[in-house]
């Protein structure tokens, strides 16, 4: 079981204007701010897609909980 406090803080980090779900944008910004500048538009778009259960092309914090959870 992962911690959901921290799990909140790394997505928080994420959605960087806050609306409550990650876009691909969204995660290669803020990757690029920890200094992985390998994620491109398409590897971000390919990890979202890996975690987005619903389809809508959007990490909501559920999405990513869940993710963790599996993992
Ligand atoms: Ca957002
Ligand atoms: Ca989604």
């Amino acid at each position: 079981m992962a911690d959901i406090e921290a799990a909140r803080k790394a997505f928080e980090r994420f959605d960087g204007d806050g609306d409550g779900f990650i876009t691909a944008a969204e995660y290669k910004s803020a990757m690029a701010q920890m200094g992985d500048f390998h994620v491109t538009e398409s590897v971000a778009e390919a990890v979202i897609a890996a975690r987005d259960t619903n389809g809508d092309k959007l990490l909501s914090f559920d999405e990513f909980w869940a993710h963790l959870n599996k993992s």
